[in-house]
């Protein structure tokens, strides 16, 4: 019964330990907006020290922010959003243009290169418990994006159809 006992409180430790998990975000930018543009994104590369599950993020810039992911359909560059993404343990994972990334939408006024964007992401861990880690991410001027991978030959327009396929899901969100 003792024995019972103390393996039970040993394990609850354990698990209290299992929670500290940090997620390390490196080289998070905020694409810049026009006046009359409502949505952006927002890129980074996350690596947490444990397996976690992304699963929201806020903003006080944005009415609304999801997480989004951008594929080729049928020759087409789609992006959807997705009710979570997972991070594994000490893998960086590249949230950039053309792939995973954060939208930001119904902003509240127009995103100037040099500014700051506060944003809080919420985690989930393998215990399923949440945590939130609050940033502020700066805004790089629209037409700079300065992620190596955002350059593609594919996407040499690429300020134009970036604006344009941004803009789309703000009108399909609000139905
Ligand atoms: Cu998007």
């Amino acid at each position: 019964m003792k024995k019972l006992l103390i393996a039970s409180i040993l394990t609850i430790t354990a698990g209290a330990w299992a929670q500290t998990v940090t997620v390390k975000v490196e080289g998070a930018w905020v694409r810049g907006t026009v006046a009359t543009q409502k949505a952006t994104g927002a890129f980074m590369r996350l690596t947490p020290s444990a397996k976690v599950r992304l699963v929201s993020v806020s903003s006080a810039a944005a009415g609304v922010a999801e997480i989004h992911e951008m594929s080729m359909e049928n020759d087409v560059m789609k992006m959807r959003q997705i009710d979570g993404l997972d991070l594994n343990a000490g893998k960086a994972t590249e949230l950039k243009p053309g792939g995973f990334h954060i939208m930001l939408m119904d902003l509240k006024a127009p995103l100037k290169g040099g500014d700051s964007v506060p944003m809080t992401l919420t985690f989930e861990d393998a215990a399923k418990k949440t945590f939130t880690q609050d940033l502020t991410v700066s805004v790089t001027a629209l037409g700079k994006g300065k992620a190596p991978n955002a350059m593609k030959p594919d996407m040499k327009s690429e300020t134009k159809s970036d604006m344009k396929s941004e803009m789309k899901p703000e009108m399909e969100h609000k139905q």
